[in-house]
Order: C-alpha cells, then sequence, then structure tokens
C-alpha cells in the first residue's frame, strides 16, 4: 500500500527506535524523566521560548493552550477550516466554554483584514468579548497553504495592541519554515504560545510540543494534567522526538517535491481541479466532483489499486507525502489515478 492518508503514518525509524530503547526515564509527573526534560528545552531553545511542554497530541496542545489563554465566555477567532474548529470534537465549548467566532480565508492563508471585523471588546452589555485569536501554519485542509511572516506578525501586532493573544497551530510549521526558507524561531516569534506536531512530518510515532512563557507552560503543565495528559516513564517517546528534531526537520523539502509532483500529474487529468502552484508543501486537496465519483467511491477505488488517501468531503480528497513515501510511489499514485479514471 502506498499510504497518502497522512504524514501521521510514518513508521519510526530505526533511529528512533534505538533512542527509544536506550531512553532515561523517570516519572514525569514529578517533574524528573531526564528524556523529557531534555526534549522540552531542546524544542524551547530551538524556538527562542522560556519554555517547552511534551503533550500526547496536537489536539491537547491546542485545547490545552485554549484552555489557558480565555475565560469562559470568551469568544475565540478562529478560520472556519481550521483544526480546532473542525477536527477537535467541538472540544474549546467542552473544556473551555469559550465560543468560537469563525471567519473563511478563500485560499486557506490568514491577514488582519480577515480577523479585525470578527474583533469584540469588551465593556459591552450585549456581547462577549475576544480572549484568544488561532491561526494556523500550515493550513492543513485549505492544502498544506503557508501563511507568510509578514501577515502573521501584523495580525499580532494588531491584536496585541488589544491585549488580544494570538496562539498557532503550528502541526506543520516545520514544513512551512521549509517552504519558506525560514527558520522556525523567525516564522514563529510573534505569538504568544505555539504548537507544533513531532508525529507528523517529523516522524516520531507520539507527541507534540507547546511553547510560551515559563507561566504560561505552568499553567498548561496543570490543565494537560486534568485532561488526562500527565504521563510517568514517558521518556521513551520524548526520546523519538529528539531524534525528530535532530534529524527530521531538513527533509521535508523532498515531501514538497513530491506533492508537486502528484499535483502536476493530476491537474492534467480530465474531472481533477487542482493547481499545482498553490501545492506549496507535503498536502494536496483536490476537488474531484468532475469524475462523477463521489470521494468515497474514488477512495475506494485508490484503495483497490493500492493507494490510501482520505475525502474531506462530497467533492474534495487530501492525499499528504511523507518521508515512507518515494518518488515512485508518487509516479505511481499519478498514473494509478489516471487509469482508474481511463484518462
Ligand atoms: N491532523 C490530522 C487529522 O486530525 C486530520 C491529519 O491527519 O492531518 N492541528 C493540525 C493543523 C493538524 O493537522 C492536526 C492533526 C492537529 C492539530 C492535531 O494533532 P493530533 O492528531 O496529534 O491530535
Amino acid at each position: 500500500m502506498i499510504d497518502l492518508r497522512s504524514d501521521t503514518v510514518t513508521r519510526p525509524t530505526p533511529e528512533m527506535r534505538e533512542a527509544m530503547k536506550n531512553a532515561e526515564v523517570g516519572d514525569d509527573v514529578f517533574g524528573d524523566d531526564p528524556t523529557v526534560i531534555r526534549l522540552q528545552e531542546m524544542a524551547a531553545e530551538m524556538f527562542g521560548r522560556e519554555a517547552g511542554l511534551f503533550v500526547p497530541t496536537g489536539s491537547m496542545g491546542n485545547q490545552v493552550a485554549i484552555k489557558a489563554h480565555t475565560k469562559p465566555g470568551n469568544e475565540v477567532i478562529a478560520e472556519d477550516k481550521s483544526h480546532t474548529i473542525n477536527l477537535e470534537l467541538s472540544g474549546m465549548a467542552m473544556i473551555s466554554g469559550v465560543m468560537p467566532r469563525t471567519f473563511h480565508s478563500p485560499d486557506g492563508t490568514f491577514n488582519w483584514d480577515l480577523i479585525q471585523p470578527n474583533y469584540r471588546q469588551p465593556g459591552s452589555t450585549h456581547r462577549g468579548y475576544t480572549g484568544l485569536i488561532i491561526v494556523e501554519n500550515t493550513h492543513n485542509l485549505a492544502g498544506g497553504t503557508v501563511t507568510p511572516l509578514a501577515q502573521m506578525a501584523e495580525i499580532c501586532d494588531r491584536a496585541h495592541a488589544l491585549r488580544v493573544p494570538v496562539h498557532l497551530d503550528g502541526a506543520r510549521i516545520f514544513n512551512a519554515a521549509a517552504a519558506l526558507g525560514q527558520s522556525v524561531i523567525e516564522l514563529t516569534k510573534p505569538f504568544d504560545s505555539i504548537m507544533f506536531c513531532l508525529s507528523k512530518g517529523l516522524g516520531a510515532p507520539v507527541g507534540s510540543m507547546l511553547l510560551g512563557t515559563r507561566q504560561f507552560i505552568e499553567e498548561a503543565r496543570f490543565y494537560r494534567k486534568m485532561l488526562g495528559g500527565g504521563m510517568r516513564q514517558v521518556g521513551v517517546l520524548a526520546a523519538a522526538g529528539i531524534v525528530a528534531l535532530e534529524k527530521m526537520t531538513t527533509r521535508l523539502h523532498e515531501d514538497h517535491a513530491n506533492a508537486k509532483l502528484i499535483a502536476e500529474g493530476l491537474a492534467a487529468v480530465p474531472g481533477i481541479k487542482i493547481d499545482p502552484e498553490r501545492v506549496q508543501t507535503n498536502i494536496l486537496v483536490f476537488d474531484i466532483s468532475g469524475t462523477g465519483l463521489t470521494t468515497t467511491e474514488f477512495g475506494d477505488k485508490l484503495k483497490q489499486n493500492g493507494i490510501l488517501g482520505v475525502g474531506i468531503n462530497e467533492k474534495e480528497m487530501r492525499l499528504v507525502t511523507h518521508f515512507d513515501v518515494s518518488r515512485s510511489d508518487c509516479v505511481q499514485t499519478v498514473q494509478t489515478v489516471k487509469s482508474i479514471l481511463n484518462a
């Protein structure tokens, strides 16, 4: 099977397995797992932050951040196709008691003009007020889209002038950094908090990081425990995360080139709509409604031919490249789609 369902499907590298086997561990709820401490310090340093927290999932990282930044009754401004709105099970409503106020970005990039009309200031007797803005880079469901630093910096400057914090869902921030040719430290400087995933393009089996000030991370540690994310000898997992940060961040351009190759191939297939220019990282989202198939039928046909992908709605399929798929797998993917559609 060529598994293009997500970059989460990668198996740990032999080096990760070795590091996991040899990891020195302690009890992380007591704060004395040396490997977790090393990973947290390493990530904080890479992003120029005071502190970091290892969390089991990106979803927990985002939810803990929302909880730490907001008060119940606040509004949270987020994009309508973003992960926190669509794929975290209404978590912000249940856990933080906040109300999402969404906006739509036509191309998956973020700018202040999209966000500003959704701002609600404190002091009204009729309205709740904005407690947090969330942005996503790269934007998953929009097709791995990258927002440049200048736009993000303007959002943060304007938000901070209104005393509103901005959280970055940077599950794939290393992909954004590779696409823009900038370091993650530069790219994430204006944000109040950052979540990024070790378990996506970086290949670790489990885990994400939350980064921010020492005070924010202490609060986040409290909520992580409350949500059941206090883990014990978790250095066995953090060890793979350390290898991910040391070894896996510099190869992401290969995944981006592979995604582009698939996009260029698919753009020539009648019935499929995709603009290869807009495929900037490792995610391709394409419209198959012109083929006469539903995404379920399309996905089933791919599967019968040895390829796994996901339908994200009635019309659009998503394929994601990662280090367990080769260039020839990508060439084969295009050929298979052509043969399925008799193109
Ligand atoms: N994304 C997963 C699925 O949930 C869709 C994927 O396969 O892409 N933020 C963003 C932008 C994400 O894409 C994801 C995971 C998360 C947060 C949550 O991470 P996990 O899965 O570790 O909770």
